[in-house]
C-alpha cells in the first residue's frame, strides 16, 4: 500500500485578478475563509405562531448565531412565491413574501446582523421565475418588451394531430417521461421549464431579461447585503437550436453549456463595478452539480474574473462506508484541480439532500466537522447541522416538494427533500421551540425531545459544543493561512489532516473512521512532531479524554476525532484526566448501536485500555509515509517495562465511540 502525501500550499494573500480598474482599492476578500449558516427560513424559527419560520424570527436567534461564531448567514429564498418549489419559485425578486414578513423586517434583520458582524447573502434565482411572476403573465399575452422574455417554441403535431412538444428535453420534477416543455394555451406556444411547470426557464439569451436580474443584485445591494448565492448555473442555458438530445434527459443541450459560465462572468464583473463604486466588497457563490473540469472555468479565466463555485464533494462522493483513503482522494484530487490563487469552501449538506448525520454517519458529523472547518477556504453548515439533526420520516400526506409529490406515493421516500427540511429544534418544548402552534409547516423530528439546542449547550459533550470549539479554533492564522496535508493510517480506517505555517505549532487532525477501537501511532507518518501532543479539541463521542496524548501511542474508539496540538513541551506530560459524562445510547442510528457494541466494555477507564493494548495488537496497522507495505508491528506491549506501561496507560487517551453525549432531563 503506497501512501502518498500530497503536499499542496495555499498562498495566502489572495490577490486575484487586481486590474486596474480596482487596482487603487485594496480589496477585503473577507469572504476567503468566512463561515456560512444556511437558513432554511420556513424552518429556522416562527415568531407569529402560523406554524411557518419567518425573518422576525430568524432576528430572534442572532445571539444564537452570534454564539455559534458562525460569520455570515446565507438566507435561502425569503422572496414572494406560491411556495411551490419552497420558495425556488420566485414571483417578485424584489421583495419579501409575506408568510416571512416585509421589506421593513428584512432590513431590520441586515442591521441587527451587521451590528453583530455578521454578513448577509441572499439566494438569487436567475434560471427561472415563478409562472406567477408578472413578467410571466405578460410573456404569456405577448405584452412586449416581456413576449420574449421566456423560453416558447411551437413544437409539432403528431399524425393525430395532437401537439407534442419541441424537444426529447427533460423535466427534474417530473416522472421519468416527464417533458420540459408545457402547453400554454393563452399564448398557443410551449414554454420550457427545467423545474416544475410553474417554474417557466427564463431567456438570458435577452439582454433586457438580463439587465432584469442585474437591478435584482442592485436591489439588494442598496438594502445592503455581502453578497449572494447564485443558484442552479449549470441550467442557465440551453441549445439555442432547441436540437434534441442524443440521449433524453442526459442533458447535453440542455445542462452545462460554456454561456453559463460567461454569464456568471457577467454577474462577477457587474458586482465588482458596484463594489468599486461603493468601495465595499462583496461575496459570491455559485450553485452547480455540474463536471469538474466546468466547474473550475467558474473561477475565471486569464480575462475574466468569475465566481468560486460550491464544492459538494462531501455531498456526492462521501458516503456511510467511506473509508479515509477514498475521502483523502476525493478532498486531494479537487484541491489539485483549483486554479492558482483561488480557494475553495466545504459543505457537508444543504436543502436538497439527506442531512449529513443520516447520510454519513450521526457518529461521524464530529469528524466531518473537524474536516470541513479546519481546511482551507469557507465553510458551510446547514441550520440543524451543528447539532447533527437527522432527516425526518415525513408521511406522504404531510408532503410538500415537488420532487416527491411527482412520484407518487409508493416513491417519493426516495426523492422528496423534506426530511432534510424540517424545523429545527431548539429545546424540548411542544413543537421544539420553533413555533407556538402545535402543527408546524413541515412535522418536527420525534428526536427533538432529546436532540435539541437547549440540551446540547447543557450537556458536558455535544455536537453543538465541538462545533463552536472548531468554529473558535479555524479564525487561528494556521487555519487562515497554513498549509494542509492529507495522510491514511491503520488500514484506511484512520484519516489525519495536518495543518501547519511557519513559527507555529503544528494541527494535527485524527478521524477513525471504522467501527472499531484504532490505536493510532503518528510516528511513522510525522516522526519530527512533540512526544506528546495536547488535545484541542475532541469529537462529542468521546467519554474518556486527556489532556494530552503521546504521538506514538493512543486510542480512538469507534467514529471518535480528535484535533491535537504540537504545542504540548515535551516535559510537560500532564497526568490523565478522566471524566464520565452523563450519557446514554441512542436508538436511532444502527451504526451507532453497532459501534456500542464493538467497544461496550471493552474501554471503561485507562486501565482497560492499556489492558486491552496488552491482549491484542490486532488494530495496530500502521501504514508508513514511504514504505511499500502494511508493517504488522508485533505486540509491541510486551516490549515495555511494568512501570514504562504505568505511564502509557497515564497518558493513553480513550475516547469511547458509544453515541452523542445527550442531557436527558
Ligand atoms: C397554527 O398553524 C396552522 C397551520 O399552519 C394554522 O392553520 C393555524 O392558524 C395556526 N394557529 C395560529 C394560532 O396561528
Ligand atoms: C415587486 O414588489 C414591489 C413591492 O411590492 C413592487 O413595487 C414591484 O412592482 C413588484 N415587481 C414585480 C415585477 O411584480
Ligand atoms: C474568458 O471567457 C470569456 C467568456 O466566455 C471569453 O469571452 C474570453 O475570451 C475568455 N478569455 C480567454 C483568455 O480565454
Ligand atoms: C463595469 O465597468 C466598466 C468600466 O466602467 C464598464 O466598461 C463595464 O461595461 C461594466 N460592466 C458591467 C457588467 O456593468
Ligand atoms: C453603488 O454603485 C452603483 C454603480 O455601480 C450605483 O448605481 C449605486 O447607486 C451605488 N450605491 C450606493 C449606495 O452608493
Ligand atoms: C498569486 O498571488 C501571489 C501573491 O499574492 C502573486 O504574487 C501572484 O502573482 C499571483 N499569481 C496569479 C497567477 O495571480
Ligand atoms: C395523514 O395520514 C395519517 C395516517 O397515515 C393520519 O393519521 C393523519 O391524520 C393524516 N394527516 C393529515 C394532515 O391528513
Ligand atoms: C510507532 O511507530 C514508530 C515508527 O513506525 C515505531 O518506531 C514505534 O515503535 C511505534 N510506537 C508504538 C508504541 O507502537
Ligand atoms: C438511558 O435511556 C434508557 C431508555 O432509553 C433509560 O431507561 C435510562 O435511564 C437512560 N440512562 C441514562 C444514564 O440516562
Ligand atoms: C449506509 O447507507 C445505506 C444507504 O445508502 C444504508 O442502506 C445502510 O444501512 C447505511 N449503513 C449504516 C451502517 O448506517
Ligand atoms: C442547491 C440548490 O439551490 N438547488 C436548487 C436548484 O434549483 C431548484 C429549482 O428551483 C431548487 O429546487 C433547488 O433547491
Ligand atoms: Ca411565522
Ligand atoms: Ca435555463
Amino acid at each position: 500500500m503506497l501512501v502518498v502525501t500530497r503536499y499542496v500550499a495555499l498562498i495566502s494573500a489572495l490577490l486575484l485578478f487586481t486590474t486596474a480598474v480596482d487596482g487603487a482599492l485594496a480589496r477585503k476578500e473577507w469572504w476567503k475563509t468566512t463561515l456560512v449558516y444556511q437558513i432554511w427560513p420556513r424552518g429556522f424559527q416562527d415568531s407569529d405562531g402560523d406554524g411557518e419560520g419567518d425573518l422576525k424570527g430568524i432576528a430572534i436567534r442572532l445571539d444564537y448565531i452570534e454564539d455559534l461564531k458562525v460569520q455570515t448567514i446565507c438566507l435561502s429564498p425569503i422572496y414572494p412565491s406560491p411556495l411551490i418549489d419552497s420558495g425556488y419559485d420566485i414571483s417578485n425578486y424584489t421583495d419579501v413574501h409575506p408568510l416571512f414578513g416585509d421589506l421593513d423586517d428584512f432590513d431590520v434583520l441586515v442591521r441587527e446582523s451587521h451590528n453583530r458582524g455578521l454578513k448577509v447573502i441572499l439566494d438569487i434565482v436567475p434560471n427561472h421565475s415563478s409562472d406567477q411572476h408578472e413578467w410571466f403573465q405578460l410573456s404569456a399575452r405577448n405584452v412586449e418588451p416581456y413576449s420574449d422574455y421566456y423560453i416558447w417554441a411551437n413544437g409539432d403535431t403528431d399524425d393525430d394531430g395532437n401537439n407534442i412538444p419541441p424537444t426529447n428535453w427533460l423535466s427534474t420534477y417530473s416522472d421519468k417521461d416527464g417533458s420540459a416543455w408545457t402547453w400554454h394555451d393563452g399564448r398557443r406556444q410551449w414554454y420550457y421549464h427545467k423545474f416544475h411547470s410553474s417554474q417557466p426557464d427564463l431567456n438570458l439569451r435577452n439582454e433586457r431579461v438580463i439587465e432584469e436580474l442585474m437591478n435584482i443584485f442592485d436591489f439588494w445591494l442598496k438594502r445592503n447585503v455581502d453578497g449572494f448565492r447564485i443558484n442552479a448555473v449549470p441550467y442557465f442555458f440551453e441549445d439555442e437550436y432547441l436540437r434534441d438530445e442524443p440521449a433524453a434527459g442526459k442533458g447535453a443541450h440542455t445542462f452545462g453549456l460554456s454561456e453559463s459560465t460567461a454569464l456568471l462572468y457577467r454577474f462577477r464583473e457587474h458586482i465588482n463595478n458596484w463594489s468599486t463604486n461603493n468601495g465595499t466588497w462583496k461575496f459570491l457563490i455559485a450553485e452547480s452539480y455540474d463536471s469538474d473540469a466546468n466547474l473550475i472555468t467558474y473561477y475565471g479565466n486569464d480575462t475574466h474574473e468569475g465566481i468560486a463555485p460550491f464544492n459538494y464533494k462531501f455531498i456526492t462522493h462521501v458516503r456511510n462506508n467511506s473509508d479515509a483513503n477514498h475521502i483523502k482522494n476525493i478532498l486531494d484530487s479537487w484541491l489539485n484541480l483549483l486554479p492558482r490563487n483561488t480557494s475553495t469552501n466545504w459543505v457537508l449538506s444543504n436543502h436538497d439532500n439527506s442531512r449529513a448525520a443520516s447520510r454519513i454517519g450521526l457518529n461521524r458529523v464530529d469528524g466531518l466537522h473537524m474536516l470541513s472547518l479546519l481546511l482551507p477556504g469557507q465553510a458551510y453548515t446547514y441550520y440543524g447541522e451543528e447539532i447533527a439533526m437527522l432527516d425526518a420520516k415525513v408521511p406522504w400526506n404531510r408532503t410538500i416538494d415537488p420532487m416527491g409529490c411527482f412520484r407518487g406515493e409508493k416513491e417519493f421516500e426516495r426523492f422528496s427533500r423534506d426530511p432534510a427540511r424540517t424545523p429545527m429544534q431548539w429545546n424540548s418544548a411542544k413543537s421544539a421551540g420553533f413555533t407556538m402552534n402545535d402543527t408546524t409547516y413541515l412535522p418536527v423530528h420525534p428526536n427533538y425531545i432529546y436532540r435539541n439546542v437547549e440540551a446540547q449547550l447543557a450537556a458536558k459533550r455535544s455536537n453543538l459544543l465541538t462545533y463552536k470549539r472548531l468554529a473558535t479554533l479555524r479564525k487561528l492564522p494556521i487555519f487562515v493561512n497554513g498549509d494542509y496535508e492529507f495522510a491514511t493510517l491503520n488500514n484506511k480506517r484512520v484519516l489525519v489532516l495536518k495543518r501547519s505555517l511557519e513559527n507555529y505549532p503544528a494541527y494535527i487532525v485524527v478521524i477513525n473512521l471504522g467501527i472499531r477501537q484504532e490505536r493510532v501511532n503518528l510516528t511513522s507518518i510525522y516522526p519530527d512532531l512533540n512526544a506528546v501532543l495536547r488535545t484541542v479539541v475532541e469529537s462529542s463521542n468521546a467519554l474518556h479524554v486527556t489532556i494530552t496524548v503521546p504521538r506514538d501511542n493512543f486510542i480512538l474508539t469507534a467514529n471518535a476525532a480528535l484535533v491535537l496540538s504540537d504545542d504540548e513541551k515535551k516535559e510537560t506530560s500532564e497526568p490523565a484526566t478522566s471524566s464520565t459524562p452523563t450519557s446514554n445510547v441512542s436508538d436511532e442510528d444502527p451504526s451507532t448501536i453497532k459501534s456500542t457494541v464493538t467497544t461496550e466494555g471493552a474501554i471503561s477507564s485507562s486501565d482497560d485500555t492499556a489492558k486491552k493494548k496488552t491482549s491484542t495488537s490486532s488494530s495496530d496497522h500502521v501504514t508508513p509515509k514511504t514504505g511499500s507495505g502494511t508493517t504488522k508491528k508485533p505486540n509491541d506491549a510486551a516490549l515495555y517495562h511494568p512501570s514504562v506501561l504505568n505511564v502509557m496507560i497515564n497518558l493513553a487517551i480513550s475516547v469511547i465511540g458509544i453515541t452523542q453525549i445527550l442531557a436527558v432531563t
